[in-house]
């Protein structure tokens, strides 16, 4: 299918924990999508809008540079996003109070933790270097972030790292890894996001119709 010009893009996850959580809030919009899971975008049947379905971290570059004008995104991923790129053309418009978790700094049961100076001098991994550098920053301690691309709650055991900094919800997967929580470095859930570069008259109107439909579902939620 040709990505249309005139249509609005709205880029969701392909598959993960927020592309059950778009869909639905694009259904409850009122937006019907042809097309089905496999495919790499939608065109929207009564809207005048196409769907991309991408890798969640490719969402914020997309908003960013204009290739669509809207996404549905982890806040904890937009942050990471933001922190690195000199001039990120992004905003939230609606947070979904959905998908939330927290970035959690956590240890192997055993650490003797005392605070964040405990810190002081260590390696910590984690998949959100910007995140973690910048509270490191405020907590006025110095130690080497670590980055990974997945699997952080091994770094202990692998001796890559002491200290992990992960996304958290239940906690299971740091109980089940030996680690326990020790402070709280960013709270999340998913958003949706507008691009800031200046839009075509048209996809303008279309893009205040769409969020009004969106206020409207997250109105009825409250
Ligand atoms: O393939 P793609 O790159 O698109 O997806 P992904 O694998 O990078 O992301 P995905 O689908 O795992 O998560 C997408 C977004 O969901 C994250 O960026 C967060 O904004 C949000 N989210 C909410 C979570 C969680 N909850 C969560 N629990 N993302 C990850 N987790 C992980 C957690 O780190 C742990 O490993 O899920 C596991 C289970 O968590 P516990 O605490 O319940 O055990
Ligand atoms: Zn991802």
């Amino acid at each position: 299918m040709l990505v249309d010009a005139d249509r609005l893009h709205i880029a969701i996850q392909k598959s993960g924990r927020l592309s059950d959580v778009s869909r639905q809030l694009l259904k409850d919009a009122g937006l019907r999508l042809q097309n089905g899971r496999n495919a790499l975008t939608a065109r929207v049947e009564n809207f005048p809008a196409d769907i991309m379905f991408v890798r969640d971290d490719d969402i914020p570059t997309f908003v960013a540079d204009g290739v669509c004008e809207f996404g549905i995104v982890g806040g904890n991923v937009l942050e990471e996003f933001r922190l690195s790129s000199s001039e990120p053309a992004i905003e939230v418009v609606a947070p979904l109070g959905q998908a939330r978790c927290s970035l959690k700094l956590a240890a192997p049961e055993a650490t003797v933790w005392e605070g964040s100076s405990t810190l002081e001098g260590q390696r910590i991994a984690t998949s959100y270097p910007a995140i973690v550098t910048r509270w490191l920053a405020e907590q006025g301690v110095r130690a080497s972030v670590v980055k990974m691309n997945g699997a952080v709650e091994l770094a202990p055991r692998l001796r890559i790292a002491p200290f992990i900094c992960d996304l958290v919800s239940t906690g299971a997967t740091l109980e089940a890894n030996g680690l326990r929580p020790v402070a709280d470095v960013f709270d999340s859930e998913a958003v949706l996001v507008r691009t800031t570069r200046d839009l075509s008259e048209p996809k303008r109107v279309q893009g205040e119709a769409l969020l009004s439909r969106v206020e409207g579902v997250l109105q009825t939620k409250d």
